[in-house]
């Protein structure tokens, strides 16, 4: 009996040495790739370097407690959590500083995000999903500080309905009961921000699987805590988030960032609670250390006092690390020594390796380009200029893919008058070269699967003589039942869009019908509402998330620009997340339930689907054709749509209504409308008023504004009419100047203009309360009668004389 329990203390002591000495291993590598990162930069090899170093020791604590199906939403610093999990080798990891353009080298961001960005791929080639639940998940990192704390909060919610909602417990390759955890990382003062407020009291409240570990070392860049958190300590500022016996709430952990057996215990205690008892976790790691600084932008001897250096270097957590080991008889000096030097050996190599592989490609292509623009000098009437430009690339140090191609391109501008068999084989190994650019650099802002929605088919809307006629919110409650019915993945949320069903009752009795886990309720919190959509939509759900008035995007359009738009484009197609966000807006009341901020937003969500339907007919095909496609979307509809009358497809639910085309809604010679949303009802009754003195406008509805126009419907209109006036609700040069530039950049019309192109908008600003702010404020019938009468009367003084 002695001998058996003996031999399991000993197996267990084996295993927890060995599990020690990998972590110490691990610890190690991140530190030597910190410390070579840095070197690089400086050297000129990369172009700037954030570090891990000082947070090692957490981070192998955390990769411990994460388990295959879980989630990590955190940033910049967490490089030995990525290694130690074995998401990361260090060849990737330098392979991200030097930007390697291949996603063999940097599974990421395939060369897109700067070092320290991390991510892993949850998507074939084909843009199908992998099965999450077989591999560990870090959704993609964003820079701006705190932006990855919404995602977090949607990471963890899924976990919730997964758990709760039983049409969602086959999907075993998303979750195995909600069992799954979100990990979220932040740093100190980044909590400072309000996103990371807002998730954690959401969390809270939606009582989420959700870890946040704070990697606190006492500064944000050079700022130091005591301006940044009251009472300098953020488990201390929260500690009202406490759960007790009685109240629910966050279970809060503070443990020292040196601390092993304090960090491998809070860890695995905190991944146990939020697995097991979906209990949100707030855990505080403090005494963190940042050896070389913030990045490589600065030194941190400019903002530090000598005593925090001096207790930096003394506190460090590998230093405390060794000393734990050896104290504790795990291993001596010696054997520490002899791992390190190996540790060290080992990264070199995989720091040469990620360069050679990244420099190698390049140094191809200078070669080839070389060869072709000395072999083109030969023929050339400017040979010396040429060969000067080739042995001047030939000159440069640590040559990039810039340096060659814009040589190339200065040749092919000095040779452009020369024949065409002196510049074909240069001419065509550029044109290859920007095709292959065009994909390292440029491609993936969009999906490029087959669930695109360019590919989705058409199925039109069938209505007939007997289809009745019923206030617009009913087409898209009958949408909505129809799809809560058939698709398991849908489920929506939003501001007062359970019990009532949404504040225009689209989706009245829904959430009696289908319970509380497909339409849900939210507090008011746009900014997280969008990041739970996010975060569910990563784990393979459909959500829609709802923003009750557009004017209430601004609190989520950081999030959508930063994150959602960027995010198929930031990881080559690594990761997607076809959220669709529905709001309404366009026109109702005053200042801020009247904005149509679409420039705002066809600025910033480029990567988006932007869908502005201007009735409920068309809005419910747009969501058919959404939800089969694997794009985010935001869906704009016309605030004062829900009670006009429309017709009730017969095939509601299934008819789809195509992204990108326009739809002519009244046909005419004379100029051309185009215009989209509740603009179209005005714009029509002003051509009716138009025709009675025998103007014939030919009426557009662009349907989209992103995609816009891809079958260039519109210059053909213009080739008819000659005349153009683009018009909208947004401010001056907002929306109305976008379509503008859309058709005059990719559609040719100029030499078919018979008079200057023009724009109709709002007034530059906000509009006025009441029917009379709306109607000094946004164009009119009259504005639009007007406006086009003046583009006529341009054309042609005297048939239509001055007004
Ligand atoms: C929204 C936003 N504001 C400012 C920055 C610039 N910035 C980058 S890191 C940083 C400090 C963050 O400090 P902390 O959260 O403590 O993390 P640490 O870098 O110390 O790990 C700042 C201000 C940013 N990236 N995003």
């Amino acid at each position: 009996m002695a001998g058996k329990s003996q031999d399991k203390v000993q197996q267990g002591y084996a295993i927890q040495q060995n599990q020690i000495l990998e972590d110490f291993r691990w610890a190690l590598t991140s530190r030597h790739a910190s410390l070579m990162g840095r070197k690089e930069v400086f050297m000129g090899k990369a172009k700037f370097g954030i570090f891990g170093d000082g947070k090692e020791l957490a981070q192998v604590a955390m990769a411990r407690a994460f388990q295959k199906g879980d989630f990590r939403a955190g940033y910049y610093r967490d490089q030995t959590f990525m290694m130690a999990l074995g998401e990361l080798t260090v060849q990737q990891y330098f392979a991200q500083l030097y930007a390697h353009t291949n996603v063999e080298a940097d599974p990421a961001s395939a060369g897109r995000l700067m070092n320290g960005h991390f991510a892993t791929r949850f998507l074939n080639e084909d843009g199908s999903w992998k099965s999450l639940t077989s591999q560990y998940n870090a959704a993609a990192d964003v820079s701006p500080t705190a932006a990855q704390m919404p995602k977090l909060l949607g990471l963890a919610f899924a976990s919730k309905l997964f758990r709760n909602n039983k049409g969602l417990k086959d999907l075993t390759d998303f979750s195995v009961n909600g069992n799954e955890v979100a990990w979220g990382t932040i740093g100190n003062a980044s909590t400072s921000e309000g996103m990371f407020f807002e998730t954690m009291n959401a969390a809270g409240v939606l009582q989420v699987p959700m870890v946040v570990a704070i990697w606190d070392d006492g500064f944000g860049i050079s700022v130091p805590q005591e301006f940044h958190t009251t009472k300098g300590s953020i488990s201390e500022a929260l500690l009202g988030f406490q759960r007790t016996e009685t109240e629910k709430g966050f279970e809060i952990l503070r443990v020292k960032g040196w601390d092993y057996e304090g960090l491998m215990q809070a860890f695995a205690y905190a991944g146990q609670l939020a697995r097991e008892s979906h209990v949100p976790v707030l855990l505080h790691v403090e005494d963190m250390t940042q050896p070389q600084g913030h990045s490589t932008s600065g030194s941190h001897e400019r903002y530090k006092s000598k005593e925090r250096l001096q207790w930096e270097n003394d506190w460090d957590c590998i230093l405390k690390f060794k000393e734990y080991i050896i104290s504790s008889g795990f291993a001596t000096i010696d054997h520490l020594d002899e791992i390190e030097a190996a540790v060290k050996v080992e990264v070199k190599r995989q720091k040469d390796a990620a360069w050679v592989a990244f420099s190698g490609e390049i140094k191809i292509e200078l070669e080839e380009a070389l060869t072709l623009i000395r072999n083109t000098a030969e023929k050339s009437s400017r040979k010396v200029l040429l060969i000067q430009l080739a042995d001047d690339l030939k000159k440069t140090i640590n040559p990039i893919r810039k340096d060659v191609v814009s040589t190339v391109r200065k040749v092919l501008f000095l040779i452009r008058t020369e024949g065409e068999g002196i510049k074909k084989e240069l001419k065509n190994w550029y044109i290859q070269h920007q095709e292959k650019n065009f994909d390292r650099y440029n491609s993936h802002l969009h999906s490029q699967t087959e669930h695109a929605v360019s590919h989705c088919q058409v199925i039109p809307a069938q209505v007939n003589e007997s289809s009745p006629m019923v206030d617009g919110r009913e087409i898209l409650q009958a949408f909505f039942d129809y799809t809560l019915e058939h698709n398991p993945r849908f489920f929506t949320f939003g501001e007062d869009v359970g019990k009532i069903g949404d504040v225009n009752q689209a989706f009245a009795g829904l959430q009696a019908k289908f319970g509380e886990w497909r339409v849900m309720d939210t507090s008011i919190r746009e900014c997280t509402i969008i990041g739970q959509g996010i975060g569910a939509a990563l784990r393979g759900l459909r959500p829609m998330a709802e923003i009750q008035y557009l004017d209430y995007l601004l609190y989520g359009i950081q999030l959508l620009s930063d994150d959602l738009a960027t995010l198929t484009y930031r990881t080559k197609g690594g990761q997607k997340a076809p959220l669709i966000v529905r709001t309404r807006g366009h026109r109702l009341e005053g200042v801020w339930h009247s904005g149509s901020p679409m420039g705002m937003i066809l600025s910033s969500l480029r990567g988006m689907i932007v869908c502005v339907p201007r009735n409920m007919t068309q809005a419910a095909g747009m969501y058919a054709t959404l939800l089969k496609s694997d794009e985010p979307a935001l869906v704009i509809e016309c605030l004062n749509g829900y009670r006009l009358k429309e017709q009730m497809p017969q095939n509601i639910g299934k008819y789809t209504v195509p992204m990108g085309i326009p739809e002519i809604l009244r046909e005419g010679n004379d100029l051309t409308v185009v215009t989209y949303g509740s603009m179209c009802r005005i714009v029509m009754d002003a051509a009716a008023e138009l025709a009675e003195i025998g103007l014939s406008l030919e009426v557009i509805d662009v349907q989209t504004l992103l995609p816009f126009d891809t079958q260039g419907i519109i210059g053909t209109s213009i080739q008819k009419t000659n005349r153009v006036l683009f018009a909208d609700e947004d401010v001056p040069g907002g929306g109305s100047s976008f379509m503008l530039q859309q058709v005059l950049d990719h559609q040719s019309v100029y030499s078919y203009l018979d008079a200057a192109p023009q724009t109709l908008a709002a007034q530059a600003h906000r509009p006025a309360y009441s029917t009379d702010g709306d109607y000094f404020s946004k164009p009119s019938v009259e504005d639009v009668v007007e406006k086009v009468y003046q583009i006529m009367h341009e054309s042609n003084p005297k048939k239509y004389p001055a007004l």
